[in-house]
């Protein structure tokens, strides 16, 4: 029988297969093999002896939390408390794409913001749609409920930034705890005993914020070169081949952003990204 891993406690695993969970532990010659099963692997079990049999292999893997074959991740930004950073946005834009992670991005506490700030926040917002990201805000729950169907998604995105909160909103019954951000910002890194896929709207969805370590891991300049999608619709214009659009002459990219195409933000936290590897 083929299933999918939702739940890993020490040495037990919980396999959804046809909607029913199966208590199985990994067979024993996965240890020698030094193969893990994680949550979100697509398992062969034997339901009988209650035995994961075998893994079969995974489109990606993240590491912190450990959950594989992930088809999308929604990065909540909130724009004020804590502030919005277009920074952390691109960071983690550039990490999920990197990953083959289907990036979308959510908006919150837009309640928050006055006049000055909404401006630029929808700047932004227009920006990241044109470049073909899927944007949303917190209150269009509806527009939302529609994207999990059948994904396994996880979230991003600072703490207290209101990922819980609109899990919550998607789904009351799933009553997951919140916090203020004082408060989330006190208690520093909670420790996670176990990872989980919940089922959320059709899909499966991860109750723990999803890359806790925001790192470019295993990443080289020109991976976050090419992460950064807007640039490879220039790229070919550039005089150079390889171009890292920095200090290189007749640059299309640079071009882009010179003649506002390019959004400034983007290229400065392109040019830190690749300054700081
Ligand atoms: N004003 C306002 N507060 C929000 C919004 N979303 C979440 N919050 C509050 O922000 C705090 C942190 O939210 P939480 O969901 O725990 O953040 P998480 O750490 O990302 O899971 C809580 O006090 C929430 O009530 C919002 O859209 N507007
Ligand atoms: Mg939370
Ligand atoms: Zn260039």
């Amino acid at each position: 029988m083929i299933g999918k891993v939702v739940k890993v406690i020490s040495n037990n695993y919980s396999v959804l297969v046809d909607g029913k969970f199966y208590n199985c532990k990994p067979r024993g010659k996965f240890r020698n093999l030094n193969i893990r099963p994680i949550v979100g692997d697509i398992v062969e079990i034997n339901i009988e002896k209650k035995v994961i049999t075998d893994v079969y292999p995974r489109k990606n893997e993240l590491i912190r939390p450990p959950i594989s074959n992930v088809d999308q991740a929604i990065i909540v930004t909130s724009v004020k408390e804590p502030e919005f950073s277009s920074v952390l946005l691109d960071k983690l834009l550039v990490i999920i794409e990197y990953n083959n992670i289907l990036p979308i991005i959510c908006f919150t506490k837009l309640d928050l913001a006055d006049k000055k700030k909404l401006k630029e926040i929808k700047e932004y917002i227009d920006y990241y749609k044109s470049i073909g990201y899927q944007v949303y805000l917190n209150t269009e729950l509806d527009k939302m409920k529609g994207i999990f169907k059948n994904k396994i998604t996880v979230l991003a995105g600072q703490s207290g930034a209101g990922k819980s909160t609109l899990l919550n909103k998607l789904d009351s019954s799933l009553n997951l705890k919140t916090a203020p951000i004082s408060k989330a910002l006190g208690r520093g890194k909670h420790t996670t005993r176990h990872v989980e896929l919940i089922e959320l709207l059709g899909g499966l969805i991860a109750d723990t914020p999803g890359f806790s370590a925001i790192t470019f891991k295993g990443m080289n300049k020109s991976d976050i070169r090419d992460n950064f999608i807007e640039f490879n619709l220039y790229r070919s214009n550039c005089k150079y081949k390889d171009c890292m659009h920095y200090n290189e002459q007749d640059c299309a990219v640079k071009m882009k952003v010179k003649e506002k195409k390019i959004l400034k933000s983007r290229y400065d936290n392109y040019i830190n990204f690749i300054s700081e590897e």
